[in-house]
């Protein structure tokens, strides 16, 4: 893999630094992505299923889908990117990593300090009385329900909701007092998250971006990488271990 000088440099100054991801890193784990080639939203409406309305009107449909994703997503395992993020806390004073995923894969992978600005698909809770059902749901009437009669949902942010603040602002303190931020495997089209990438950007810091493709974010990069997270997230932590053994 050829990084060019000015990343390198970067690299070998920075101290702090950001992994902002997306559904493209978890992809080589066998999970499909929202938008893009493969993407859900190709196949499926968002509006008639990431949204609260959504489910009020059909929670059966919109729970299938959370059950077949989750069942996916127990399968998975975090592949190669995931693991290269998390081998960076070795060599970087703080690693923080910033995702919009809800599979979990980071933590599986050995991270330590995740923000998740879209929830987690593990948790679910009532959306009467707000109390949490982490573990086995019945199913039996269609739909779980809670104690109270209300209706349990997936503890994920969809469409109008706000994200949750503690997780986005640890999110936007990151971004502020980074030296790099990596963007990886998103389309970058889902706003707030998205803000984040111009966030690390005005607080000065030095911003990569890791895709198959080209994003809306791609023009503010100051170094792009074009191929499979899982590919070149290796090749960055053997970039620093040769920065450091020389050093
Ligand atoms: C690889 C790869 C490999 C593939 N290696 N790379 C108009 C303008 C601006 C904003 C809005 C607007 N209208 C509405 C809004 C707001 C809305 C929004 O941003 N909409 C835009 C899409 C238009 N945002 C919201 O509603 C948010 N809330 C909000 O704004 O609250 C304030 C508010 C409150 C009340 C009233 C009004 C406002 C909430 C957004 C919630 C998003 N939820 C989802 C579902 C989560 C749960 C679940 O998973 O089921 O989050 S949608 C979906 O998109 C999911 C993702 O986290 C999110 C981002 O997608 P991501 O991760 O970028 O994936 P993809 O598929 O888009 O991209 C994959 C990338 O990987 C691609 O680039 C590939 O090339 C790449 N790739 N393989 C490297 N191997
Ligand atoms: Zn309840």
């Amino acid at each position: 893999m050829n990084f060019d000088q000015s990343f390198l440099n970067q690299l070998s100054e920075a101290k702090r630094i950001v992994f902002f991801t997306g559904a493209g890193i978890s992809a080589e784990s066998g999970i499909p992505t929202f938008r893009g080639k493969d993407g859900i939203w190709n196949k499926l409406r968002p509006e008639e299923l990431a949204n609260f309305d959504a489910f009020m009107r059909n929670p059966k449909m919109v729970w299938e889908w959370y059950n077949h994703r989750k069942s996916i997503i127990h399968e998975a395992k975090p592949n190669k990117g995931h693991l290269a993020i998390a081998e960076m806390q070795n060599h970087f004073d703080e690693v923080t990593v910033v995702t919009q995923n809800i599979d979990n894969l980071h933590r599986r992978a050995g991270s330590k300090n995740i923000l998740e600005l879209h929830g987690n698909i593990e948790r679910n809770f009532c959306i009467k009385c707000k109390t949490f059902y982490n573990e086995e749901l019945d199913f039996s009437d269609g739909v779980p329900e809670c104690k109270c009669g209300g209706l349990i949902r997936p503890d994920v942010v969809w469409f109008g909701e706000y994200l949750p603040q503690d997780q986005f602002l640890g999110g936007e303190k990151a971004a502020q007092n980074c030296d790099m931020f990596f963007v990886v495997g998103t389309s970058a089209v889902v706003y707030p998250a998205a803000g984040l990438v111009y966030t690390a950007k005005q607080s000065g810091a030095f911003i990569v971006e890791v895709n198959i493709e080209e994003t809306d974010v791609s023009t503010i990069c100051n170094s792009s990488y074009f191929g499979e997270s899982g590919k070149i997230l290796p090749a960055v932590v053997e970039a620093i271990k040769n920065i450091r053994n020389k050093n």
